[in-house]
């Protein structure tokens, strides 16, 4: 029986119906491993998603460092957002950084009965007398959607009263099925206000867009460090480290490069659309994967001195990190992994566990789509349902004035032909038969498969951290890093490598025993017969 069965074997036979589409026990099943992904999560059952206010302030827009933003709703969403997501930024000469703080209406029950709009306006006056910013972005959460304070008026008003930037996002917790909803909402805005607005001039002709990077841990500082170091020019970073002058400047780059296929395709796909900069797939994460990288980025600039550049690059990096990845090599060679994470680092960290040795068993997303699992091929299959069609999807076209080409039409076919731009493959292709891909993984599932599989190591966040870690199995924090980082890059890989041994060769979780095993920790008497 594999492992899915016996998993599913526990469900009744409504739940297994449901649950059985969203896990593929890959190379042995009838579906030419297709999976089933965002869509609702069976209610009742304790999922690891987050909502869509999440996705859109929490994950997209939070890391824009001269944004104020200011989060609509009661304080409880708020507590959400103030610096539990670890993207990291610095201070910058006449650039406002609100990073530290956390902004809020504080919408109490009068609020909600008789309108919100007013203590929103009182809030941004406020905003302004403190701290003068000059954007000011206003997030929606739930019961804001349920009584329908005008987020989007207020926002005009702001404008007009301060001659500011204001923009509201209508991304209430409840949209859509997870925070995916919400990377979309953050997206259109982004695209409709603030890409295309800036004429900061682009001096060198290898300039990129890093799209996808929110610069946890210092993840972004590491790939723009390399990149520097090889000769490009970074012209704006979605959005890790970043500030509203970068993003007005994105669509000036030559090409758009995607770290974060899930959170911010419909930005890159929209840029090329609208401006002609096209948009490569990449992943620093991993040596051979930065490696990989790099030269694909290279060959699409074309030149030779580039090509010879990046190779250079490469040997000297690759030089100072040699050893220590050897020896964390030695100690962790034929150790086994589960990865379960929102969207693209279950794809992307498997690169860094093979360059370790470790092989991944079982790898899933919280939100992804069927595109991040199976590749942007199955695209024109996905049935579009009543919760992706509640998010609005806008369109573009090209900008007349702006719209600029690096490479000829001809050759953009052919890079497209090849794979090269505007791809993206997919999980299920880089984890070998046998091993398992299981979509919006619950709490009940993750105990089961941990019993089944027994991984030396469970990647997770915060809310599975300790649920496996009370039941003997170490388990360290894919999302926030539990704090260390950056892992991105030829650095980070090495930092890495040092956690999972450290983890590892702990000896304590060997002594571990859940507490649940020996005392129960619920008591109590059937009624009735
Ligand atoms: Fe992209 Fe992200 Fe992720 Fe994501 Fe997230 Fe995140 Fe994540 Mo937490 S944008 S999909 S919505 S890589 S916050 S930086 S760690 S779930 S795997
Ligand atoms: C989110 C943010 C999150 C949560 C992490 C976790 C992050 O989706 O709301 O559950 O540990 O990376 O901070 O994904």
């Amino acid at each position: 029986m594999s492992a899915v069965d016996k998993v599913l074997d526990q469900y009744n036979s409504r739940v297994y119906k449901n649950r059985k589409e969203h896990m593929v026990d890959i190379g042995n099943n009838e579906n030419d491993n297709q999976i089933a992904a965002n869509v609702r999560t069976i209610p009742g059952i304790i999922t690891q998603r987050g909502c869509c206010y999440a996705g859109c302030k929490g994950v997209v827009l939070g890391p824009i460092k001269d944004a104020l933003q200011i989060v609509h709703g009661p304080i409880g969403c708020s507590f959400y957002a103030w610096g539990t997501r670890r993207h990291k930024g610095k201070k910058e000469e006449g650039v406002d950084n609100y990073l530290q703080y956390c902004f809020s209406t504080d919408m109490q029950e009068p609020d909600i009965v008789f309108g919100g709009e007013k203590k929103l306006k009182q809030s941004i006056t406020e905003a302004m007398d403190l701290f003068h910013p000059s954007t000011i972005f206003i997030c929606s959460t739930c019961p804001v959607g349920l009584i329908g304070d005008d987020i989007h008026a207020v926002a005009k008003w702001a404008e007009n009263e301060y001659g500011i930037k204001c923009i509201a996002y209508s991304c209430e917790g409840y949209k859509g099925v997870s925070q995916s909803a919400g990377h979309h909402i953050a997206n259109n805005q982004i695209m409709r206000y603030v890409i295309g607005e800036g004429d900061r001039e682009v001096k060198n002709k290898f300039s990129v867009n890093l799209l996808g990077e929110y610069n946890i841990g210092g993840d972004g500082w590491e790939t723009e460090r390399i990149l520097k170091r090889i000769g490009y020019e970074v012209v704006a970073t979605f959005t890790g480290d970043s500030s509203m002058e970068d993003l007005k400047n994105a669509h000036r780059a030559n090409l758009s490069l995607v770290q974060c296929h899930r959170s911010i395709n419909y930005i890159a796909e929209m840029i090329e659309e609208k401006y002609g900069t096209p948009w490569m797939k990449v992943n620093f994460i991993g040596v051979k994967g930065t490696i990989g990288t790099l030269r694909k980025i290279a060959k699409f600039f074309q030149d030779e001195e580039l090509i010879k550049r990046t190779e250079e690059v490469i040997a000297d990096e690759l030089g100072l990190i040699q050893d220590d990845m050897a020896y964390y090599k030695s100690k962790l060679k034929g150790k086994t992994a589960a990865i379960y994470v929102g969207g693209s680092r279950a794809h992307h960290y498997q690169f860094l566990l093979h360059d370790l040795g470790v092989n991944t068993v079982l790898a899933g997303y919280e939100f992804g789509h069927r595109d991040e699992y199976e590749g942007r091929e199955v695209l024109p299959f996905v049935k579009p349902d009543a919760d992706s069609k509640n998010i609005e999807s806008i369109t573009v076209e090209p900008d007349t004035e702006k719209y600029h080409l690096y490479l000829p039409k001809e050759e953009l076919e052919k890079l497209k032909e090849e794979k090269v731009i505007d791809y993206y493959g997919g999980l299920v292709k880089d984890m070998p038969d046998g091993t398992f891909m299981i979509d919006d993984l619950n709490h009940f599932e993750t105990e089961e498969f941990l019993k089944i599989l027994k991984p030396d190591i469970f990647f997770s966040g915060i809310k599975d951290k300790f649920v496996a870690q009370k039941s003997g199995i170490l388990s360290r924090q894919l999302h926030s890093y539990d704090y260390s980082g950056p892992y991105a890059g030829f650095r980070g890989a090495v930092n890495f490598a040092r956690d999972v041994t450290m983890g590892i060769y702990t000896p304590a979780w060997s002594f571990v025993k859940a507490p649940w095993k020996t005392v129960p920790i619920l008591t109590g008497t059937f009624g009735g017969e």
